[in-house]
């Protein structure tokens, strides 16, 4: 028998090797072949046998000659608008509204996972519609984002140019597979007539106080002169030319997602999703219930100066085992805090952490790095003086930007401590002799110890965690040192972008006052002024503080000079809403 070898990708699971050769021999099986999902093996066939295939795979073809019959009834579709929902509807009929996701239009093309949601929705829009339903499919582009403006830096391609280029294509393999949209109602979220209310939501939810501006931290790469999004950063440097990125805070808008964060995780109880989902979804808000304590920052004499330190701690029952307090290298009040011989070494160290993303910032087995400021605070609790330290273990993105540390009953500040040499006070006893043996911090619960003193009129001692933290909280607000306080890694969305190929945010900054003044809903849409040059200003500016007669404005109702917005909304606006 005539054989040869041939080289042949299968899949294990469906063995599809078989339908191609009647029998064969694996002479070459790679050893990780049977747990491998796709593989290929070297296998030896026989000739007669693969002519015996390409002549049945012609059967095939020819029972199911799809190049003639798919275009066949794609044009018979599209000449009688067949998936048109008419504008006039039997109102008798129930109705039923299919909703993809709308694709990015990337210069790539479909990809696989396109095709695989948008099977599953046809199929139902399908039955549907055969069951007597007022079906609604529509397809749509989500045609804001970040590559057409990167396009359009490097060639001078505007970026609608490219995009719609990208959006032609999209269509014609969304046609080609099939699909029963209704093509009379695409729409685009680059559209004006789209993004009008896109706009429009903005202001719904800036004039509810769900829209604010804050100065937040933002990836910045001085060499390029530009902001980054995270995708565009790798391993602290830009993707483009490999510069160093750095962590500087700019005015930004935000969407208050946080005031949402208890009824998104009670309103999960009642879907029907798998719990696993569930469960993450439950770990991104991240609930965290526990107290802000207030510790008030001492003069060089120790006397009581007027500024105070709020911390957040989910151990209000360890406060006096809190030896000192740590504050983010970002924290508002630092400056204020630092005494003349430590400043130069807090700015260096300052600038050090703004190199560091968040991740970096508090990964467990990093070891840990501080700066002592120089001063002092009370212990409310003990009445002890504290020493305040600067160390990047602790986020300003989270809580209250700083810690009341308890070195003996917590992993990083006991690494921390040892580091620093700073005393560890043991306060919670575990019930378990040989935890207390233990070289490590104790982080589990117990009796608590070393804990009363009769000037705060604080006593915890013999009690367990639970009711030691109940008593402390309820200690906190008679005396005015604290209240109770539940968190969230929830974080509020930041929703600016110093981008040009995005929606124009529909407010104004009054001259001289600088007071921002939303748009009249009548003067929607703000449409998207036109530029030549999209690079980066070199100066953190958005690109469109370039397209100067249209940022210079007045204000409608009293037609004082004003100055546009110049960051423009994020991908997720447009196809989110
Ligand atoms: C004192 C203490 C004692 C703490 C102890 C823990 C154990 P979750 O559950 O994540 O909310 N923390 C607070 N703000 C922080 C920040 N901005 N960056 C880094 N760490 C921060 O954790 C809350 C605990 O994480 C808080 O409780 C605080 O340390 C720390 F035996 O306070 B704890």
């Amino acid at each position: 028998m005539n054989t040869q070898h041939i080289h042949i990708q299968f899949l294990p699971q469906s063995f599809s090797l078989q339908k191609q050769c009647t029998s064969f021999t694996v002479v070459k099986r790679p050893s990780w072949f049977n747990s491998c999902s796709t593989s290929g093996a070297i296998v030896r066939c026989s000739v007669n046998e693969i002519e015996e295939q390409k002549q049945k795979q012609q059967v095939v073809k020819r029972a199911y000659p799809f190049h003639e019959i798919e275009p066949k009834w794609q044009s018979y579709w599209e000449n009688n608008r067949t998936f048109r929902t008419p504008d006039e509807i039997d109102t008798s009929k129930p109705k039923f509204y299919v909703l993809d996701m709308f694709p990015y239009p990337s210069g790539a093309g479909l990809h696989v996972g396109h095709p695989l949601g948008y099977t599953a929705t046809d199929i139902l829009a399908r039955l549907k519609r055969m069951q007597g339903y007022n079906v609604l499919h529509p397809m749509g582009w989500d045609a804001f984002g970040l590559p057409a403006e990167q396009y359009a830096i490097e060639t001078g391609t505007h970026p609608k140019i490219t995009t719609l280029r990208n959006i032609n294509r999209f269509r014609t393999q969304l046609k080609s597979l099939g699909f029963s949209y209704d093509w009379n109602r695409e729409i685009s979220t680059i559209e004006p007539a789209y993004y009008k209310w896109t706009q429009w939501i903005f202001l719904q939810l800036l004039k509810r106080g769900l829209a604010y501006q804050a100065e937040v931290p933002v990836n910045w790469c001085p060499a390029l002169g530009t902001v980054l999004a995270n995708e565009e950063v790798v391993d602290g440097v830009s993707e483009r030319g490999g510069h160093p990125v750095i962590r500087k805070p700019m005015r930004q808008w935000m969407l208050k997602i946080t005031e949402y964060a208890d009824r998104l995780l009670d309103d999960l109880d009642d879907l029907d999703w798998p719990e696993s989902v569930k469960e993450m979804q439950r770990n991104w808000i991240g609930r965290s219930e526990g107290a802000e304590m207030d510790f008030r920052v001492l003069d060089s004499d120790g006397q009581e100066r007027d500024i105070k330190i709020t911390v957040y701690t989910t151990r209000p029952d360890t406060i006096f085992g809190a030896t000192y307090l740590v504050v983010a290298p970002e924290h508002p009040l630092l400056s204020s805090l630092v005494s003349t011989t430590q400043s130069q070494n807090i700015e260096e160290y300052k600038n050090l952490a703004s190199r560091k993303s968040d991740l970096e910032r508090t990964e467990l087995q990093k070891e840990k790095t501080g700066v002592f400021s120089g001063c002092y605070a009370r212990n409310p609790a003990s009445g002890e003086a504290i020493p305040i330290w600067v160390a990047d273990y602790v986020l300003g993105s989270y809580g209250t930007g700083a810690i009341m540390a308890v070195p003996a009953h917590d992993t990083r500040d006991h690494e921390f401590a040892l580091k620093f040499d700073i005393s560890i006070h043991s306060v919670v006893m575990p019930d378990d002799e040989s935890s207390s043996q233990s070289e490590k911090a104790y982080t589990g619960e117990g009796l608590i110890v070393n804990s009363s003193n009769l000037i705060s009129g604080l006593d915890i001692n013999g009690l367990s965690c639970q009711e030691a933290t109940s008593k402390v909280i309820e200690w906190a607000e008679k005396t005015g040192n604290g209240k109770k306080k539940v968190n969230y890694k929830l974080r509020d969305w930041l929703f600016a972008r110093q981008r040009y190929w995005g929606e124009p945010i529909p407010v104004v900054f009054l001259d001289g006052t600088g007071e921002t003044v939303p748009l009249h809903e009548a003067e929607l849409p703000l449409t998207l002024p036109e530029l030549d040059d999209f690079t980066p200003t070199g100066t953190g500016e958005p690109p469109l503080s370039k397209a100067v007669s249209w940022v210079q404005t007045t204000e409608h109702s009293s037609g004082k000079p004003a100055r546009r917005e110049t960051s423009t909304m994020p991908q997720w606006a447009g196809s989110c809403w």
